[in-house]
């Protein structure tokens, strides 16, 4: 410590620059670039944001599961959501950021969160299609993740990753029992997968070229891939999946594609994107509200936790 307090900040930006290289990771004692901070706060307070938020599209179901163990399954789902969001929440607090100051950039609508939970969770085969797609598309963008440069988020990823790897199991599950059963439930899975797999693949962000953060966030070696790269894995992976469960995709111009070894897709809708993103999707309104209404109410517990807090520690 009072060694890396003599060096000078050039010294400092080699010894980080060296660590990158080396591909070791930046850990929360050593120093970084000032934009390198910014970036991995924004990037890791959002994946906790769209934690927390994305508790709530499922949880809508969670009374009116169909059966005691869909409800069991659910509920653990929903649960260790709230634990990401809660280890990623701690990792931003490792460089220096305040959640409860986060918190509040998320409620007044001043930092974001994936654009996949404004939309709505219509019927049950909702939940399936989450765990399948939405599960699987954050298990793409995460598991490169746990190579990232910064350690506690790295570290976070891989328990998440596994954690995310059982949620997309269950979804996929439940939406082969419902494809067992009755026409009308297979309608259902169907019509939720159209409405699901457009946003899903947006969760990836921006292509490329119109992703300000991807070129810089590479070279640091937080992002191992670029945004387009990953959604093109995952539509790769998605399809042989899609046939093995008897549902199709809402887009014509899916085709293989030899020469390239991919699936070729159709347009995105960027400008549905863009207007989610900025907070006009279906949902947006009521999810922060609902996010500001539950932080108000929780006011008393943050409270009693802190008095008992100093009460252990001999304050009061
Ligand atoms: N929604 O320059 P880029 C989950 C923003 S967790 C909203 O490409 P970057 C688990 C971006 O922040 C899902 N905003 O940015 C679960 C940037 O904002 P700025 C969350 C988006 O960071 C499952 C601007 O646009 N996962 O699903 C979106 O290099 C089921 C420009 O974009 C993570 O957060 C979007 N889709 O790449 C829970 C993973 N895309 O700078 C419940 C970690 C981009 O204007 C149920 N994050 N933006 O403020 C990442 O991998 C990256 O941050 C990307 C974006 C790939 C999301």
């Amino acid at each position: 410590m009072t060694i890396l307090a003599e060096l000078s900040e050039e010294d400092l930006e080699k010894y980080f620059e060296h660590t990158l290289e080396k591909d070791q990771r930046i850990e929360p004692r050593d120093w970084v670039p000032e934009a390198y901070r910014r970036t991995m706060i924004r990037m890791m307070a959002q994946h906790a944001h769209s934690e927390i938020i994305g508790m709530q599209p499922e949880g809508n179901w969670i009374t009116r599961a169909p059966s005691l163990r869909r409800k069991a399954i659910l509920l653990a789902k929903v649960q260790d959501e709230a634990g990401h969001g809660l280890y990623l929440y701690s990792a931003t607090e490792t460089l220096g950021a305040d959640r409860t100051d986060l918190t509040e950039r998320l409620v007044t609508g001043r930092q974001k969160y994936s654009s996949i939970f404004n939309y709505p969770t219509l019927t049950f085969a909702d939940v399936g299609v989450i765990g399948w797609l939405v599960d699987g598309a954050a298990i793409c963008n995460q598991v490169p993740l746990c190579r990232s440069s910064y350690g506690p988020y790295a570290r976070a990823m891989i328990r998440i990753c596994k954690e995310e790897s059982f949620h997309q199991r269950q979804g996929f599950e439940l939406l082969m029992t419902m494809m067992r059963g009755t026409r009308a439930q297979r309608d259902m899975v169907q019509d939720a997968v159209n409405r699901w797999w457009w946003p899903s693949l947006m969760m990836f962000g921006p292509p490329d070229a119109d992703s300000p953060n991807t070129e810089q966030s590479m070279a640091w070696k937080i992002k191992r891939h670029t945004n387009d790269e990953l959604r093109q894995r995952f539509v790769d992976m998605s399809v042989p999946q899609a046939e093995a469960l008897g549902v199709t995709f809402p887009d014509p111009a899916l085709e293989w594609n030899a020469e390239r070894g991919h699936y070729d897709f159709g347009e995105i809708d960027w400008a549905e994107f863009k207007q989610v993103v900025s907070g006009n999707g279906p949902c947006n309104a009521e999810r922060v509200e609902h996010r500001r209404r539950a932080h108000e109410d929780g006011a008393w517990v943050r409270e009693a936790a802190a008095v008992h807090a100093a009460k252990q520690e001999g304050k009061v």
